[in-house]
């Protein structure tokens, strides 16, 4: 078997990439060569590991790139996580969201249309779509109100992938995932921000947390289970669309009093909105809030209802929030520690 990962540089694709690996996949990635040459996720894999992927310098928003690529590969599967993936960016740079999100999507479509119709395709849609839910929790037929240039364009990638599955009958399942973490998230998304900030600050830093909006309500789960949903979905017997959570609700608030337990530190809140702390026993201010972190719109409010991908593909997650906190603030004290 052959699977093509876009975005395999990403979490998801570190994660994917050895999944698919130990299932005995050839597994070719699509990295967006950059001048400083680094490749992202791909150089935190074991050297036995990353020597067995195929790599194809390239950029999804590049037709003729992925043409000349699906025609000579013609894989069985192909998982297409390769987007502007930070929501609080996409505010900034609604354009270039949608190039990526939505010209990068419509180029893999067509390319799988025209030059390989028999390959299986995996969509990373988002629980972004759902927006501020009036529904707990969420499952496939909540309604789609997206809150940012990123959600809106990953509604344009979910109903592009749904026409050309229904129109051409083509095999395009999408994964409507809500928020997956780990040791290798990037340090810009607020749950590694948050384990980084506690190792750096148990380790004698007395540089503060700065967040943004802490009462933002998410269904935080781990990436490494979220793959295996992913792969479930291309094997299943027919293309679908499924949800896939941890089915419980928390807030940021809770993500640092979790991470600060798991270094053994209490802390206790003071004021509210921008002028909430986070302090210490002693006093000292472990967390601050900034008006600049907060999102001009936020959307929040989630819990997945995970029972479609239960029922249908024997998914469940088998990390929940508290070992998900202790797995990121473990990993991030050992890291600065051997510095
Ligand atoms: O924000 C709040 C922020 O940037 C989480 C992506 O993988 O999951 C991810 O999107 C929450 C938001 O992830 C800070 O306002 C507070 O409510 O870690 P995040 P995200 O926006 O939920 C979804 C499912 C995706 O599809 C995306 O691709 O935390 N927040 N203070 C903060 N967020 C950040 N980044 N930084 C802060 O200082």
């Amino acid at each position: 078997m052959k699977a093509i990962v876009t975005g395999i540089s990403g979490q998801d694709g570190f994660f994917l990439s050895q999944l698919l690996l130990s299932k005995g996949y050839e597994v070719h990635g699509v990295l967006r060569r950059n001048s400083s040459m680094t490749r992202g996720t791909i150089d935190f894999l074991p050297p036995d590991i990353e020597k067995q992927l195929v790599i194809h310098y390239g950029d999804i928003t590049d037709e003729n790139f992925l043409s000349k690529l699906l025609q000579s590969e013609k894989p069985e599967e192909l998982y297409h996580l390769a987007a502007q993936s930070f929501v609080g960016y996409s505010f900034e740079s609604a354009h270039s969201t949608y190039d990526a999100n939505i010209g990068g999507t419509l180029n893999v479509c067509n390319a799988i249309k025209t030059l390989s119709p028999d390959t299986r395709m995996y969509f990373a849609a988002t629980s972004e779509l759902f927006g501020k839910p009036n529904e707990t929790p969420q499952n496939e037929r909540t309604p789609l109100l997206p809150r940012s240039p990123y959600a809106v364009s990953k509604l344009a990638g979910l109903w592009t992938t749904r026409t050309y599955r229904d129109a051409y009958q083509l095999f395009m399942s999408n994964g409507i995932l809500f928020n997956h973490e780990s040791e290798v998230r990037g340090p810009e998304f607020v749950t590694r921000k948050i384990s980084m900030g506690v190792a750096r600050i148990l380790l004698g830093s007395n540089e503060p947390i700065v967040l943004g909006n802490l009462s933002a309500v998410k269904d935080w789960g781990y990436a490494k289970d979220y793959v295996e949903g992913m792969w479930k979905m291309l094997q299943y017997e027919i293309p679908d669309d499924f949800v896939m959570g941890t089915g419980e609700s928390h807030s940021v608030r809770d993500f640092v009093e979790e991470a600060f337990g798991v270094a053994n530190i209490k802390i206790t809140w003071k004021g509210t909105g921008v002028n909430e702390v986070g302090l210490s026993e002693e006093g000292k201010v472990l967390v601050k809030a900034s008006r600049g972190l907060y999102r001009p719109l936020e959307s929040d409010n989630y819990r997945a209802d995970y029972s479609k991908v239960r029922e249908k593909l024997g998914w469940e997650p088998r990390v929940k929030f508290k070992e998900l906190v202790r797995i990121m603030v473990e990993n991030d004290i050992k890291l600065i520690k051997h510095k």
